[in-house]
């Protein structure tokens, strides 16, 4: 590693002055982790009865704050207007076309009475499922926090997957509503979403809601379709919060697991809450006058924890864009911190990489001072897009939470406290108070330096509950590798010398070459850390006497172009920073990498390209199939030549 990426990064002092936390004090307090997160139920929630049991303990079944009332979208929109801040905004929604909506915590809360009230005259009961198929428009969280209201856990799948998805998840959800819309823009191309979701409910007995956005013709079935903003017309402005219980269900969250199939990750409403509201107020130290965007899509983990209930629940204001980041032009995020002043940045590595493909000179355009804090979430995120992100868009002001998380922890769960946390680029740094965590392999916790398996080893109040319908798989994927009370991960992990954590990537995703593990993300690291790479993706392919080699997909920066010699310098480069066993075997140089809707590198099927496999598998839920296609043409070619 370059000398500049070992280097320590001090909180500045003019940040911890004002930090929520500031001193170390929390990580003591969280030893004790009961009376810890006690603690944090009462400060951040606000209870209709308090609970009689912290935390029920039964490996693997774990049941937080027992007998505790509460409801989501009160704690998110009632109790701030109660308090005096319903004129305050709760989000400020910027289209991809340039509109804009805006809502107060009054209007918020308006909108969710009323949809909330749509959902009973419906039909819709407590306990009964939501499947809510929206992209990023307000009405997305409304109808999130009305299903809160009535306690109808929703299940929002992502507007961008096929109709078959759509199908699978209503299906294993018996889910027989669905909130849709007629279409939506991206790229400035308007997509018609009101066909896909036909497709998928066709011949199942559900009704679906529609939000108007595209304008687009649709077809409407009488009996089954209803225009949202007809029953919104006629709805009551009042609807009661329903009383929950702490373990009621809030939402289930569908993630691909191992086998491929969608598995129903269960979050419920108290401890869920507890642990969003916790890490939004902690690790993104939100004021009340910061203005913060999490560029995520409401329809992933992110989304739920960090756009909806965690900011709402701590009566935040936050951005809400519809689009992608390079349209109409490359620099679009940087215009809209401009424009509204965004004080804390919340995104992914694959974003970070892309806009520094795009070239500095596109974030300089643009007056970033109000920033003063920034966010990573996702993927590991590589010590050079780290620097960079620092460098060019914190200019060198603002500190970067790495925050590591997954949809089955609900909450950060390794994560920088940015007003206490000595931060080395790359690393997550440290779990978060009141939580523990280790890496293991076959053999018990390995050393500092040596690489394993990140396991969690103390409950924590937003894990996951269990899967929906598929007890053993809950057992068998979470707690069986490492037994009971050791949540497994699946992640690879490094713990140095002075405690901080190094996420790996999935375990998936480490190779063994000639005996020496190696995380791809090492690798991907090392190339891009040379100034021609903007993107990298390693994957292990089959080698007859080292088992596995490393192979490397390149995309180059703007002003690089593909040659034997760049090729052979990128090789000897990764050599140098690791070492010659990481050394890729080869490199393809291609134009982007296939990618699945969040941003995460879909190395499965480079591998399997790699390897020469004919059978590549379903492509249609990647953000970018095409390029699967060019990536195979390219790989013929090249090993025709
Ligand atoms: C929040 C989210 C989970 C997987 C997880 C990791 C990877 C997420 C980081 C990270 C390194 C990070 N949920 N991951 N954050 N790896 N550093 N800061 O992404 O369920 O969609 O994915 O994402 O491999 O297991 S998720």
């Amino acid at each position: 590693m370059a000398e500049e990426q070992q280097q320590v990064f001090e909180p500045p002092e003019s940040f911890v002055k004002n930090a929520w936390i500031k001193d170390e004090s929390v990580y003591k307090e969280g030893e004790d982790y009961r009376s810890f997160w006690a603690k944090r139920a009462e400060e951040m929630i606000d209870w209709y009865e308090k609970w009689d049991e912290t935390l029920v303990e039964d490996p693997p079944y774990y049941k937080w704050f027992v007998g505790g009332k509460l409801n989501a979208s009160y704690n998110c929109l009632d109790r701030w207007i109660e308090k005096g801040k319903g004129d305050k905004l709760a989000y400020i929604w910027e289209g991809e076309d340039g509109q804009v909506r805006k809502f107060t915590y009054k209007e918020l809360h308006k909108e969710v009475n009323k949809f909330a009230n749509v959902l009973k005259n419906l039909g819709v009961k407590k306990g009964d499922v939501v499947s809510i198929y929206l992209p990023m428009v307000p009405e997305l969280p409304i109808a999130m926090l009305a299903c809160a209201r009535i306690g109808a856990p929703h299940s929002v799948v992502f507007a961008g997957f096929s109709a078959d998805s759509l199908r699978d998840r209503m299906t294993d959800a018996g889910a027989k509503y669905v909130i849709t819309c007629d279409g939506y823009f991206r790229r400035g191309k308007l997509i018609d979403h009101k066909t896909k979701t036909d497709e998928g409910i066709e011949g199942m007995d559900v009704k679906s809601i529609v939000v108007r956005r595209g304008g687009n013709d649709v077809n409407m079935k009488e009996g089954r379709d209803y225009w949202w903003h007809e029953l919104m017309e006629k709805a009551d402005e009042t609807c009661e919060p329903e009383v929950m219980d702490a373990e009621d269900l809030l939402f289930l969250m569908y993630t691909s697991g191992t086998t491929g199939k969608p598995k129903g990750v269960m979050h419920t409403t108290g401890g869920y809450l507890v642990g969003a509201a916790t890490t939004m107020k902690w690790v993104f130290d939100v004021k009340d006058d910061d203005v913060y965007w999490c560029t995520a899509d409401v329809g992933w983990i992110t989304g739920h924890s960090y756009i909806v209930y965690g900011p709402l629940a701590l009566g935040v204001t936050s951005i809400m864009y519809e689009g992608t980041p390079d349209y109409p032009k490359p620099d679009r995020w940087w215009e809209i911190i401009e424009k509204y002043k965004v004080s804390i940045l919340y995104t992914a590595p694959t974003a970070i990489r892309m806009c520094m493909k795009k070239g500095d000179e596109w974030v300089n355009m643009h007056d970033l001072s109000s920033l003063r804090l920034l966010g990573s979430v996702g993927e590991p995120i590589n010590p050079e897009a780290w620097l960079w992100y620092y460098r060019v868009v914190g200019k060198e002001r603002c500190p970067i939470v790495d925050t590591w998380w997954m949809t089955e922890t609900g909450m950060h769960i390794i994560t920088p406290l940015p007003g206490v946390t000595k931060l080395k680029p790359g690393s997550a740094t440290f779990p978060f108070p009141g939580i523990k965590a280790e890496v293991r392999d076959e053999n018990g916790v390995v050393p500092p330096g040596q690489k394993g398996e990140l396991v969690i080893t103390t409950p924590w109040p937003a894990m996951l509950r269990g899967l929906y319908h598929a007890h053993d798989k809950y057992v068998e994927e979470y707690w069986s590798k490492y037994g009971l009370g050791k949540f497994y991960t699946g992640d690879g992990a490094i713990i140095d010398e002075d405690g901080y954590f190094w996420l790996l990537g999935r375990v998936g995703d480490v190779l063994n070459v000639a005996g020496h593990r190696l995380g791809t993300a090492e690798v991907e690291s090392a190339l891009v850390d040379h100034p021609s790479v903007a993107e990298a993706a390693v994957v292990g392919v089959p080698h007859e006497i080292k088992g596995q080699v490393p192979f490397a997909y390149v995309v180059l920066r703007q002003g690089y172009s593909p040659s034997d010699e760049l090729k052979k310098e990128l090789i000897g480069h990764v050599s140098k920073l690791i070492g010659p066993t990481a050394r890729p075997s080869d490199i393809l140089f291609v134009d982007d990498l296939p990618k699945t809707r969040s941003g995460k590198i879909m190395r499965r099927i480079l591998k399997k390209l790699a390897s020469g496999e004919e059978q590549i598998g379903d492509t249609t839920t990647l953000q970018n199939p095409e390029i699967v296609d060019e990536i195979h043409r390219e790989l013929k070619d090249y090993l025709n030549k």
